[in-house]
């Protein structure tokens, strides 16, 4: 394999490239391996507890996407193609493994290396650690995106942090949730790639000031800053199968070279280099979102942190390539900010344009609305970020000044429009009024881009209608709809092989890249021979489910039973408490022999509150005393069993959402985006039992009223009965509730914990509960007694299964990325330099 050499950019740039191609056999793949196992790895014999061979494995696949991301670079580099950064504070990838062996078409030879170990590629790939760099549907869809990117040969780069510790592990302990650490890095994440060539200096603190250049012109610039380096660590993105192998690009802290050691004198040596703690601890941890923004200082650090990194990469690709003309800059460049995040990235591309490029302000705010494009992910004003002016001040000084003057331009810009109307200018002011003034994040996003979008029709209506109405009256052309998705690789191909597998028997291989090929199988819907495949399928996948289940919880399951299943965070708005109330119900009703309408089901929630949401634990430790109670009556032993799954993560949906018969997504109406596990289940052919709220109304349309479970208020009568909402009355009025109340209240679930109940049963009876989790109530029991007829009827069930996996080929992330690429990014196709 000698080298050949490539003619490079410049004199000093010479590529070097390897031909021919590495071979894709499975001899090649276990001489590779045995290769990095021995030499690279050290390692002399094979422990199926240890990470190595995955490792080895790992690395002999890493060569082969190797050649091809350079082959791809090489391609959108020669062609100097429009490309989108897609810039998120979050991407929680997962494991890596399986995918990547799927896209590269290396399952089969890697099953068969492994093999002739003696191991099967499934153990080999639990060794793998998730990647949870992420808290939940934001984070998971930016994983999905990247991989519809690749797939769809979309030259996209995504951005990111190298947290040190991810989403942190839950476990469980006398019902409450207990956090723990996640040093994922802690054994090599064999992926990533050093690119230390590549770092950027990233500034905080000091301050602005004036000076004239040597033109004698006036500028600014901020001085006397403590800096940070940002060292890159890429990660490659394949593509299904087509050679496209992207990039993440995830930058991590370090102190600079010459931290601060001059301010110390020699006797202070070491306290100087332990101050570089300080510098990396901006990239330390993700921070788990509360119910409220929380505005700790380190997490602005992080974001603009991120920012600046990324946007000073982009400045350096740029003038590689173009010198130091930026006119063409917005035309090969968009910058998809995922949510308000990464929202610093208007001011301070605004500042590296003018402060570092010597544009004027016009120039420079032509090109920063014309590239950067914002999704919204929340209607939940309380979640909305606002950052106190204070710490701009202190921490980004030059910003706040830029910011400052963006807002005061865009005031001029309402009042030509509104004169006078000083309540609207007062609304839409990038700086929130009162004592302690801040700046709204959203705000800034919309004022500097040319695209806004929600995440799910109903979602983007509301944002128009609500939460940003006097902008969309000022700009209706920037507000559009993207409804989100999943990949089918990972969420069908990787994860549900058995119906994969099965699919493909009846319709062909095709749906990997056109998921609304699945369409197919709604003309063997009925048909019973497909049925009982379709049933033995779903039966092994239970089987995997409960054997999860029960290594980490004790519990053992049926796979005879529905199982019933609840999985995200957890949220006052996602209504796990409504949820609980059915358990109560149900366990109420058993208690009374009144097992008439019912059948066995097991109720499987899973997820993690944020360490400081109070009443998210609270509802944890509820669902788990109430556990407790069903799961000891030996009686209800084979009726009902409720299970609360901790550390529930990418790795657990993979195998939870294969098993489920039943999907929950029961948030109020408004309030849940649009949610993606939603996707996931309908796929893998769970039904849903859900609200008129986010992709729910879509799931919906898709798939037929009935093949869905419909109940609860819509947005318009929440919003009706808001004013005259009386849970009281609704609890006093309904004997089944009452019970079920009552039950709660009288210590049943709690002998010798008094109190731990008390939040919650004020929270329902509470007639100011902004997700009026009463309202809905009699409702959800009749949808589940709906549920239990049509599950009797096994059939019946079997096909509105299958109806809902046929259905769902429109939440595929390739259908929501080509529409992203149609309305806002406009990228062409990269096609990889040939081998
Ligand atoms: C979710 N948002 C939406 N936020 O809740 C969900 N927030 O409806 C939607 O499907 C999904 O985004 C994708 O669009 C989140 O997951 C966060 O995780 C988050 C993280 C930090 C701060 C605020």
């Amino acid at each position: 394999n000698a080298p050949e050499s490539e003619t490079g950019l410049s004199a000093d740039h010479i590529e070097l490239l390897h031909a021919p191609a590495l071979d894709m056999s499975a001899d090649a793949l276990l001489r590779d391996l045995t290769h990095y196992f021995g030499r690279t790895l050290g390692r002399r014999t094979i422990s199926k507890q240890q990470p190595y061979v995955y490792q080895a494995l790992t690395y002999a696949v890493r060569d082969r996407l190797m050649e091809r991301w350079n082959r791809t670079n090489i391609a959108v580099e020669r062609a100097d193609m429009r490309r989108t950064c897609y810039m998120s504070l979050e991407f929680l990838m997962g494991r890596l493994l399986t995918n990547s062996l799927i896209s590269l078409d290396l399952k089969g030879p890697a099953v068969e290396a492994l093999n002739r170990l003696g191991l099967r590629l499934e153990d080999v790939a639990e060794r793998e650690h998730d990647a949870g760099l992420g808290n939940g549907g934001l984070g998971r869809l930016a994983a999905c995106f990247l991989d519809s990117c690749a797939t769809l040969q979309l030259p996209v780069i995504g951005y990111g942090i190298r947290y040190q510790y991810g989403m942190f592990h839950q476990r469980i302990e006398n019902g409450y949730q207990v956090e723990e650490p996640d040093p994922w890095l802690r054994v090599e994440f064999p992926w990533e790639i050093e690119r230390i060539e590549l770092s950027q200096t990233v500034r905080f603190g000091g301050h602005s000031e004036a000076y004239a250049d040597h033109e004698g012109k006036q500028r600014r610039r901020w001085v006397h800053t403590h800096d940070v380096l940002a060292i890159p660590y890429d990660v490659p993105i394949p593509g299904y199968r087509n050679d496209v192998v992207n990039t993440l690009r995830l930058w991590s802290a370090a102190a600079t070279d010459e931290f601060d050691l001059d301010e110390f004198n020699a006797g202070d040596y070491a306290d100087a280099v332990a101050a570089k703690n300080e510098a990396e601890n901006i990239t330390m941890v993700l921070y788990p979102n509360a119910a409220t923004e929380s505005g700790q200082e380190l997490r602005l650090r992080q974001q603009y942190f991120l920012v600046s990194a990324s946007l000073q990469d982009i400045m350096r690709d740029w003038r590689q390539r173009h010198g130091d003309d930026y006119s063409g800059f917005a035309e090969k460049l968009c910058v998809q900010l995922n949510d308000t995040h990464p929202a610093l990235a208007v001011p301070e591309l605004m500042r590296l344009l003018m402060d570092h490029c010597y544009l004027s302000w016009n120039e420079a705010w032509e090109i920063t609305s014309q590239t950067m494009a914002y999704t919204n992910h929340t209607l939940l004003p309380e979640a909305l970020e606002q950052w106190p002016v204070a710490m701009f001040e202190t921490l980004l000084p030059r910003l706040l000044e830029i910011i400052y003057e963006i807002n005061a331009r865009f005031i001029q810009e309402i009042s030509a429009q509104w004169p006078g109307d000083n309540a609207r200018i007062e609304r839409m002011s990038l700086i929130s009024p009162g004592p302690h003034k801040m700046v709204r994040m959203a705000y800034l996003s919309i004022v500097g881009s040319f695209s806004i979008n929600g995440v799910a029709q109903l979602h983007s209506y509301l944002l128009q209608k609500g939460l940003f109405q006097d902008f969309a009256e000022l700009w209706p052309e920037r507000f559009n709809n993207k409804t989100n998705g999943v990949t089918p690789r990972r969420w069908l191909a990787a994860c549900n092989p058995g119906l994969s597998d099965l699919i493909s028997s009846q319709i062909g291989t095709e749906w990997t890249t056109d998921l609304p090929q699945l369409a197919g199988l709604a003309e063997v819907a009925e048909d019973p021979d497909f049925q009982q495949r379709w049933r033995n399928v779903r039966a092994e996948n239970k089987q995997r489910l409960a054997k999860l289940i029960e290594t980490r919880t004790g519990l053992t399951i049926s796979p005879a039973m529905l199982f019933d299943v609840q999985v995200k965070r957890i949220h006052e708005y996602k209504r796990q408490l409504l949820n609980l109330l059915h358990a109560v119900y149900l366990y109420d009703r058993n208690q009374r022999g009144q097992h008439d309408a019912q059948l066995p089901r097991a109720i499987i929630i899973g997820g993690k509150a944020a360490p400081g949401y109070v009443m998210a634990k609270n509802i944890i430790k509820a669902i788990n005393n109430v556990a407790k109670v069903i799961n000891s009556d030996r009686r209800l032993h084979d009726k009902l069993r409720l299970i609360f799954l901790p550390d529930y993560n990418v790795s657990a949906m993979e195998v939870i959402c294969t098993a489920a018969d039943l999907s929950e997504q029961i948030s109020t109406a408004g309030k849940e985006a649009s949610g993606t596990g939603n996707m996931k289940f309908m796929m893998n052919g769970a039904i849903t039992i859900g609200t008129l709220d986010g992709a729910n109304v879509e799931i919906r349309e898709a798939v037929g009223d009935e093949n869905f479970f419909l109940f609860g208020l819509t947005v318009e009568q929440i919003e009706a009965q808001r004013a005259t909402y009386n849970p009281q009355e609704i609890i006093a009025s309904d004997a089944d509730f009452a019970r079920v109340i009552s039950l709660l209240e009288s210590g049943h679930f709690n002998r010798f914990e008094p109190g731990v109940f008390d939040s919650i049963l004020h929270a329902i009876r509470d007639p100011h509960d902004p997700w009026m989790t009463a309202a809905d109530f009699r409702s959800f029991i009749d949808a589940q007694e709906r549920v239990a007829k049509s599950y009797s009827q096994r059939d019946l069930w079997t096909a509105m299964s299958i109806r809902n996996t046929a259905a769902s080929g429109t939440f595929s992330t390739d259908r929501t990325i080509k529409n992203y690429n149609d309305d806002i990014w406009r990228l062409d196709t990269v096609t990889p330099l040939a081998p």
